[in-house]
């Protein structure tokens, strides 16, 4: 992902990537996120590991973990290192005051929310127009849940006020996520309470997991177009 193409807002993500780059420091456990604005944090680790620093990453998709192999990181599991340091991963959106997310329209969030879970620092990067007042506005809550039974899961989240478009591949084909699990999206339009919908929604048998990240953000880096900004909760 070397090239922006012109595009402002890649600009912007690689700026917000490069600056939460910097945190990390020698010997330090990095959570490698996923998506674009990850994939520029991932380019610039590689290229401070080409200068010298050594530090080992838990990557949160394969996809991710297929860039920095390329890079020559060091990838560590939770088995020898069950405690990460600092997590660096993208959104799809922030919701300001709360700093609560949603993620995984890339279909990794399970992976995802396991390491920003094992992570002393959470730090989100994006471009400022991930920036909303309700989540949900502009995006659906992506919810991970098992293949097995999934149409008595969807019901189920219907009831909750959801109107649910199953993930599809590139390809047309079902969307199969890292752990062979499909992805259902769910349209709820404004959140106003995201704490509750996330509690709701987790008590459903089937579901696995939902892209709704709350309380879990060290700090945001937006970047914006009058410059980087750090939103901390
Ligand atoms: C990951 O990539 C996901 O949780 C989120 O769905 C997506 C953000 O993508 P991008 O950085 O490409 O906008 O962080």
């Amino acid at each position: 992902m070397s090239s922006q193409s012109g595009d402002p807002r890649a600009k912007l993500k690689r700026q917000a990537a490069i600056e939460a780059a910097s945190m990390v420091q020698e010997g330090m456990v990095v959570g490698l996120g996923s998506g674009s604005t990850s994939a520029y944090m991932i380019e610039e680790l590689g290229r401070r590991w080409a200068e010298g620093l050594r530090f080992c990453a838990i990557p949160t998709s394969e996809h991710s973990a297929e860039q920095a192999r390329a890079h020559g990181i060091k990838l560590v599991t939770f088995a020898s290192h069950p405690q990460i340091d600092i997590d660096i991963d993208g959104a799809d959106e922030v919701e300001l005051g709360t700093l609560n997310l949603i993620k995984g329209l890339g279909g990794a969030l399970f992976r995802e929310k396991i390491v920003a879970a094992a992570s002393r620092r959470f730090v989100v990067v994006v471009d400022e127009s991930k920036l909303v007042e309700h989540l949900g506005h502009h995006v659906p809550v992506p919810v991970e849940v098992t293949t097995f039974g999934w149409e008595s899961t969807a019901r189920q989240i219907e009831a909750l006020g959801a109107r649910i478009t199953q993930r599809l591949d590139r390809s047309g084909n079902l969307f199969v996520t890292d752990g062979g699990n499909m992805i259902l999206d769910c349209h709820f339009g404004a959140i106003t309470d995201s704490v509750a919908l996330s509690r709701r929604l987790r008590a459903i048998v089937g579901v696995i997991e939902t892209g709704l990240f709350i309380g879990r953000t060290s700090e945001v880096i937006v970047a914006a177009h009058d410059g980087l900004k750090h939103l901390e909760p």
